[in-house]
């Protein structure tokens, strides 16, 4: 089997845009930044990284004949937002449980951003109490079977699809589409840099890597920065989906070590809560390239490119690819932080 054995259903424009950010190299004094976004990829409630996840589950929905999606996150979920749009462009219902997995006290946090735009799309939106964790979880399972009780036919679709079988599809696509678009600039990103929570999406890119390089393609880093801030889980769960999703596209051997890369020290102590460098990264990118980044996943995963450029870890000769994985609609959310009074007493204890 290879990745185009698989079966995708269409909900992107195609391949994601590919761009330089001149100024953010030039300011950084090297190393040449391209971002690849997935902020911009499909008209479906503004897209991201999970809409390209969901083209390869899509198939299986389909098949098995389901009428509600029933999928999980935390109030300011991504994830749960896209779900909620591609529940609405199949003509099915959506059951949405939203964890307590940010302790952020902005009195809007459960009101506006991703939750606002899932409730506006028609979803069933349950808030929980519970707290972060990325996997599987038992307030999911009781959605499962209440959906189940009162006669539906539920999909169920765990945190990020990272614990679902087909999860690592489509970002081991992305890595295909990452070579065409390669080939079309004449250009090789030895360098990705990629946010990492739940799994499936760097898995995904490791695993579609480690098929290309098996082909005969040019060995590069993928450098997943944490932004869960339980690095021990993270790390399993990502080997775990990489391994998974590679043997399923024919990779035929264990992944190396060096092919699972992921960094700590940007996260904080918690995930969602933003810390002095998070800041910092969004108004860098805000200032220098007019790109938009979130504080819970981009911040985060920015300003550990940032500081991987500035420290000479990721070489000034280096051409690096960051994966915008398209979690801005959160910021509404998070209003408070760009006031300066604000950032002064709760983000500058950490960083
Ligand atoms: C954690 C999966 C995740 C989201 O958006 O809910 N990225």
């Amino acid at each position: 089997m290879s990745i185009h054995d698989f079966a995708r259903y269409p909900l992107t424009f195609g391949p994601s845009p590919v761009h330089p950010l001149d100024r953010l190299t030039a300011h950084l004094g090297g190393a040449q930044v391209w971002a690849k976004r997935e902020d911009c990829n499909s008209g479906l409630a503004f897209g991201g990284n999970k809409t390209r996840k969901l083209e390869y589950l899509v198939p299986d929905i389909l098949a098995q004949g389901a009428d509600t999606l029933v999928s999980i996150g935390g109030y300011q979920s991504n994830h749960t937002r896209q779900v909620a749009a591609v529940a609405a462009k199949l003509g099915l219902k959506c059951r949405l449980v939203q964890e307590k997995w940010v302790d952020w006290d902005d009195p809007v946090n459960a009101k506006v951003g991703n939750i606002l735009l899932s409730r506006i799309m028609g979803a069933d939106v349950h808030l929980d109490p519970h707290g972060f964790d990325i996997g599987l979880r038992s307030s999911w399972a009781d959605a499962l079977r209440e959906v189940e009780e009162s006669g539906g036919k539920p999909y169920g679709i765990p945190a990020g699809a990272s614990e679902h079988h087909l999860g690592g599809l489509g970002f081991a696509n992305w890595a295909y589409e990452v070579a065409d678009q390669e080939r079309e600039l004449g250009i090789f990103f030895d360098t990705i840099v990629v946010c990492t929570v739940t799994g499936s999406t760097h898995a995904g890119m490791v695993a579609g890597f480690a098929a290309l390089e098996d082909a005969g393609g040019r060995t590069r880093r993928v450098i997943g920065i944490d932004a869960s801030a339980t690095l021990d889980k993270t790390r399993d769960q990502v080997a775990r989906i990489a391994q998974h999703t590679a043997s399923l596209i024919g990779v035929e051997r264990a992944l190396r070590d060096d092919e699972l890369t992921l960094l700590e020290g940007w996260a904080g102590d918690l995930y969602g809560i933003p810390v002095e460098s998070t800041v910092e990264a969004i108004r860098l990118s805000g200032r220098l390239e007019g790109m938009i980044i979130d504080p819970v996943y981009e911040g985060k995963s920015m300003a550990g490119l940032v500081d991987l450029v500035t420290s000479g870890e990721i070489g000034k000769d280096s051409t690096v690819l960051f994966a915008h994985l398209g979690g801005q609609p959160a910021l509404n959310a998070y209003s408070g932080i760009f006031d300066a009074e604000n950032l002064a007493t709760r983000g500058r204890s950490r960083s």
